[in-house]
């Protein structure tokens, strides 16, 4: 008799903040379906840090919270952020310290137009938007480097400092220019301001053209990071792999989706590629305090990154019905849709329609 052998993946479960704890469940409601259908099994661990645990005890979690999650084969993270605690101090503390005690370099976002999604841009259809954000996640914009002196006075100075490092950087967009060749799209455009900024984009040039030419296959673009934005609205076709720094590829990883109709939809994956620590999967969207508490968040950006923690997993075939399913419900125009969708139903009405379509 031949052995079956069961997979089995335990997940960190932090909904965090917001609307997190109210898209999070429709990604494990859907989780659960696809698991059963593809006969693997998927245990979750819940923790409730969020910035209710910061009011209470100062901090965002707990001393050892880093050395809970590392066991974990993944990690599946809503939104961080809520009014009352300085925005700094809820991403410094859970968000990145995570991204990077994990070396989760690799920010990975997809911009796709889904069928039946509105975009503002509306001579736009399914197809024409379909690119990947690679943003570097651990180091250049995103830093505690600097600081303040002369406080309150006239004379007041604050110091930013990005720190871009050959390691940081080249790996980045190795991974793009890999990503491009894997998905059969040999473009990689780099997002960049070089005329402006005088020390860390120059670097970020030369070093992707020096990656650039490991890779001779692969056709390559540079915009600046202003007239990059504007050709995400006006030519969004023209993209199939973008690599940016950290703080550009978070905008243009908002603005891409935006384009498509709403960001509600979008999902992203905080990777570790060398696998050797989990990686974090979670919507692009934030906590959303406007809408958070109303049950009508759109829940696919959440289940959308739960599809991509599955093949990042190993699990392949149900990454892809999940997206499949996603695609289904939101082409179906009777189907339940969300307030951002121009519908009036809820998450987890959005949220049972994709699991049922499994
Ligand atoms: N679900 C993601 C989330 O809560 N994002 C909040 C945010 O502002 N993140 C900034 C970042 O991704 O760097």
């Amino acid at each position: 008799m031949s052995e079956v052998r069961v997979q089995q993946y335990e997940i960190a479960v932090l909904p965090g903040d917001g609307i997190g704890n109210e898209v999070v469940p429709e990604a494990l409601r859907v989780l659960d379906v696809v698991s059963a259908k593809y006969g693997f099994e998927v245990g979750y661990r819940h923790f409730d840090w969020s910035c209710q645990t910061y009011l209470s005890t100062g901090a965002m979690m707990p001393d050892d919270g880093l050395d809970r999650l590392r066991d974990h084969h993944a990690i599946l993270l809503g939104a961080v952020g809520w009014p009352g605690v300085p925005d700094h101090l809820s991403l410094w503390g859970l968000l990145l310290p995570i991204r990077r005690a994990f070396d989760q370099y690799v920010n990975l976002r997809p911009v796709r137009l889904l069928p039946g999604v509105t975009p503002p841009v509306r001579d736009k259809q399914p197809g024409d938007i379909d690119f990947w954000v690679v943003r570097e996640n651990t180091e250049g914009e995103y830093s505690q480097l600097g600081g303040r002196q002369g406080e309150g006075t006239e004379t007041e100075l604050v110091l930013q400092t990005a720190a871009f490092t050959r390691r940081g950087t080249d790996r980045i967009m190795r991974y793009a220019f890999e990503l491009a060749r894997d998905l059969d799209k040999p473009h990689v455009t780099s997002a960049t301001k070089s005329n402006g900024i005088f020390h860390s984009m120059p670097y970020w040039d030369e070093r992707f053209a020096a990656i650039s030419a490991e890779y001779p296959d692969v056709r390559v673009d540079q915009d600046h990071i202003d007239i990059l934005c504007a050709r995400f609205v006006m030519s969004p076709e023209r993209f199939d792999v973008v690599v940016a720094s950290n703080l550009f590829g978070d905008i243009l990883s908002d603005l891409g989706p935006g384009v498509t109709g709403t960001i509600g939809v979008a999902p992203s994956g905080n990777i570790n590629p060398e696998r050797i620590y989990p990686s974090t999967f979670e919507p692009v969207h934030g906590s959303a305090p406007d809408i958070a508490g109303r049950g009508v968040a759109n829940p696919v950006g959440q289940i959308w990154s739960a599809a991509m923690m599955l093949d990042h997993l190993g699990q392949p075939e149900a990454a892809t019905d999940v997206v499949r399913a996603i695609e289904q419900v939101l082409g179906d125009q009777s189907a339940p849709r969300t307030p951002d969708l121009g519908g009036g139903a809820g998450t987890e009405d959005l949220g049972k329609a994709i699991a049922d379509a499994l």
